[in-house]
């Protein structure tokens, strides 16, 4: 038996060369090659998402001057639907932002990784240029970043704090209506200043129609999709506040509460209201005063009125409502016609425990002092035994559980 043989050591194959991969760089916007990211598709999402914005804004100032009035401004209370519709306005003008904003936001990012100017080196002040002529191109992409930063903050803020009030869910410490008001300013002012600035982009991304030919179906494309996503959330969620458009309306966050069709946004128990055996409703006014019961109420001459309640969460709904006219009862009480009236109700103390009608709804004789609903008794959730419904005007203010009418001096 011969031994193995132990083969030759075959001679070592150089390994080959390792590969050079270039070295890791930032993403540079030229890296984001889809042509949705082109300004043609920037600027017409941003004319989009402008007209929603400024509907949202403008319906949302009307709502604050409905229920805060400055002196000297009144709150018309003609078309009786005009506070159902600038308030439907706003909450889905405010839906559609959300899908347009979410894809201008994706046109665009790429941007976000354009780099500043450079300080040092090859500037572009050319040769001799000394850093005050760089400090110039720096500040401003700084003061760029800054500004659509705060947009930004301050739409994403008004968007998901809306959307959380219409759900009536309020997982923060500071008061909703005051936030959401005060960060509208900062929103529009922040949209006005990033408008200006971009108003030349803008205008030659427009004149260029879609760009060059290769690109024009996917961007028309990209444009498509946000429009419909937009025009989807809107049909998904009208139903709330529109008409028949219920059954359309899987996402709409109120539904048509039986018996009488309206919902009901804070009940009886929930306000801690009880109604005492012997209440009585007050009208106070600066001659005197005079009370009423339920059964004296009941004896005076009855209206009933087609009226909404427009919720400023959006939602609202038409019932028939009867009662005492207002300016009715006021006279019966010996009141003077022509002043604005304090509603005040059962509730202790809550927000929405009382309400100042003003004059002209004070005198309006469609606003009633109503005892029933859709022909019935008001049920303890709709306020009995009488609440205030008056036409073009917030649900915040269509106090249920009245006890006193103070006519205001
Ligand atoms: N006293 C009192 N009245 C109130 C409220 C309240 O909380 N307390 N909520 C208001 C709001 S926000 C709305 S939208 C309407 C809703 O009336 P409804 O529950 O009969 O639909 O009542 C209004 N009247
Ligand atoms: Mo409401």
């Amino acid at each position: 038996m011969t031994p193995p043989s132990t083969p030759a050591p075959r001679p070592r194959r150089p390994l080959p060369a390792r590969p050079r991969w270039p070295r890791p760089r930032a993403p540079r916007p030229e890296d984001f090659r889809a042509p949705g990211h082109a300004p043609q598709v920037a600027a017409r999402l941003g004319l989009w998402l402008g007209v929603a914005v400024a509907v949202c804004f403008g319906t949302g100032l009307a709502s604050h001057l409905a229920q805060h009035p400055p002196a000297g401004f009144g709150w018309p209370t003609r078309p009786v639907q005009l506070y159902r519709v600038t308030q439907g306005l706003h909450v889905l003008s405010g839906v559609a932002a959300v899908p347009l904003l979410l894809a201008k936001l994706w046109a665009v990012y790429p941007r976000l990784f354009a780099r500043p100017p450079r300080w040092r080196g090859r500037g572009r002040g050319g040769a001799g240029a000394g850093p005050a002529s760089r400090l110039g191109p720096l500040l401003g992409h700084a003061a760029e970043r800054a500004s659509i930063l705060a947009l930004l903050a301050a739409v994403f803020f008004e968007l998901v704090t809306g959307l959380f009030n219409v759900a009536q869910s309020y997982p923060w410490r500071f008061f909703f209506p005051a936030a959401h008001y005060a960060v509208a300013w900062l929103a529009v002012g922040a949209l006005l200043a990033h408008v200006g600035v971009k108003l030349p982009v803008t205008r030659a991304a427009l004149r260029t129609g879609y760009g060059a030919p290769a690109f024009v179906a996917e961007r028309r494309a990209v444009l498509r999709t946000a429009v419909g996503a937009a025009g989807a959330a809107v049909l998904a969620t009208a139903g709330v506040t529109v008409p028949g458009l219920r059954w359309l309306s899987p996402l709409a966050w109120r539904g048509a509460d039986p018996p009488a069709g309206v919902p009901v946004n804070r009940t009886a128990a929930a306000a801690g209201v009880a109604v005492p055996p012997d209440w009585r409703l007050t009208v106070t006014h600066p001659g005197g005063s005079r009370s009423f019961s339920l059964a004296e109420l009941a004896a005076l001459p009855q209206r009933s009125e087609r009226l909404p309640i427009a919720c400023v969460e959006g939602w609202s709904a038409t019932a028939t409502w009867t009662g005492v006219p207002v300016r009715a009862l006021l006279a019966a009480a010996g009141a003077p016609a022509g002043r604005p009236v304090r509603v005040r109700s059962l509730e202790g103390d809550g927000l929405y425990a009382s309400s100042v009608l003003p004059a002209a709804h004070a005198r309006d004789p469609r606003t009633l002092l109503a005892l029933g609903l859709a022909g019935a008794p008001l049920t303890p959730d709709h306020g009995y035994p009488c609440r205030i419904i008056a036409p073009s005007r917030p649900g915040v203010l269509q106090t249920k559980w009245v006890t006193r009418l103070e006519v205001l001096p």
